[in-house]
């Protein structure tokens, strides 16, 4: 009644924002994303008759906070007459600072808890019990260039482009480390209720989502670059007409997109992504990675810059 695994976070590019069902956790819009290599979440799940309550510990110390989302999730992939369970978590990066921890925590978490209790095995359907967790949960089941579509009352994934395919690299500048001050959850719904730019957001996104597929087919970076940072600016505009305001950025957020239009003026293929946090992920072809990780480095404000390129969806590791 144990399993170990492992998934990354992925980043959207055309960006996921606001739920047409908050029981079931649907999401309005369909999204795409990348997922990450060299960031990592590794979540170890033991069943144990002995346990009163499920125990959970990151990096080593205990928290509480997220727990009731933890066990949720666990009653959705093995039943709620369950046995409690101590999980274990092991983080790389910073938790809950908008650098998708969720998403790798809740891919990890549900293939852990399938692996150790003989729950469903393919892909889509964990990502659908990923998904009800935490939305961007289930793209991380998949690797590379990832879709997630809004189908009837269920969600669809599929893998648009392998990580081997368009090997592009991610430099994460990393401008704030503690916490956000607004959950994802509940800022969507304060979208969603008070935006004016909401119903907006959603009637272009079809829109975004097909011009992003066709980049992606032709492997045309720069059209990519364009519609990845549209839909970027669009969610926070969102974001920032809600009522009242999220502003998820800092001084450094700011600096650090200057940094990335410089690049780009200099012909570096680059772009800009940030969600719901201050930090900023810059997508940049394998040739330039060396050039956007020095330049960010150097941007005031930046504490600190990791580098990853495109990888695998979540999946079980041999018990240690
Ligand atoms: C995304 N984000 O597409 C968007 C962009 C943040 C900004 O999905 O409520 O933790 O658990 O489904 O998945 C972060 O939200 O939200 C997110 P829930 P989740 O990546």
């Amino acid at each position: 009644m144990q399993a170990t695994a492992v998934a990354q976070p992925n980043i959207a590019l055309i960006k996921y924002w606001g739920k047409r069902d908050v029981a079931r956790n649907l999401p309005a819009v369909g999204s795409i994303s990348i997922t990450l290599r060299d960031l990592f979440t590794r979540m170890r799940v033991r069943f144990d008759d002995e346990l009163e309550n499920d125990v959970f510990t990151v990096n080593g110390s205990p928290d509480d906070k997220m727990l009731p989302r933890l066990s949720a999730c666990l009653d959705r992939v093995v039943g709620q007459d369950r046995v409690q369970a101590r999980i274990e978590s092991t983080c790389n990066f910073p938790i809950a600072a908008g650098l998708a921890s969720s998403a790798s925590s809740f891919a990890a978490l549900t293939v852990a808890a399938a692996a150790a209790t003989g729950g469903p095995a393919d892909t889509l359907g964990l990502a659908r019990l990923a998904g009800r967790a935490s939305g961007s949960a289930a793209r991380s089941l998949f690797g590379g260039f990832v879709e997630l579509s809004n189908a009837g009352d269920k969600i669809e994934l599929r893998e648009l482009c392998s990580p081997e395919a368009w090997p592009l690299q991610v430099v994460v500048a990393i401008t704030e480390t503690g916490p956000k001050a607004v959950g994802s959850t509940e800022a969507m719904e304060i979208s969603r209720r008070t935006s004016p730019f909401y119903s907006d957001w959603l009637s272009r996104q079809e829109h975004d989502l097909a011009t992003a597929r066709e980049a992606i087919a032709g492997r045309d970076f720069e059209k990519l670059a364009a519609i990845a940072e549209h839909s970027c600016l669009k969610m926070h505009s969102v974001m920032w007409a809600s009522r009242p305001p999220m502003v998820y950025w800092n001084a450094a957020t700011m600096r650090c997109l200057q940094t990335v239009r410089q690049l780009q003026a200099q012909g570096i293929g680059v772009f800009f992504t940030i969600d719901a946090g201050p930090q900023v992920k810059a997508v940049c072809l394998p040739e330039a990675a060396a050039r956007v990780e020095a330049a960010l480095r150097a941007t005031e404000g930046v504490r600190d810059v990791m580098i990853s390129g495109l990888g695998e969806g979540a999946r079980t590791e041999p018990l240690a």
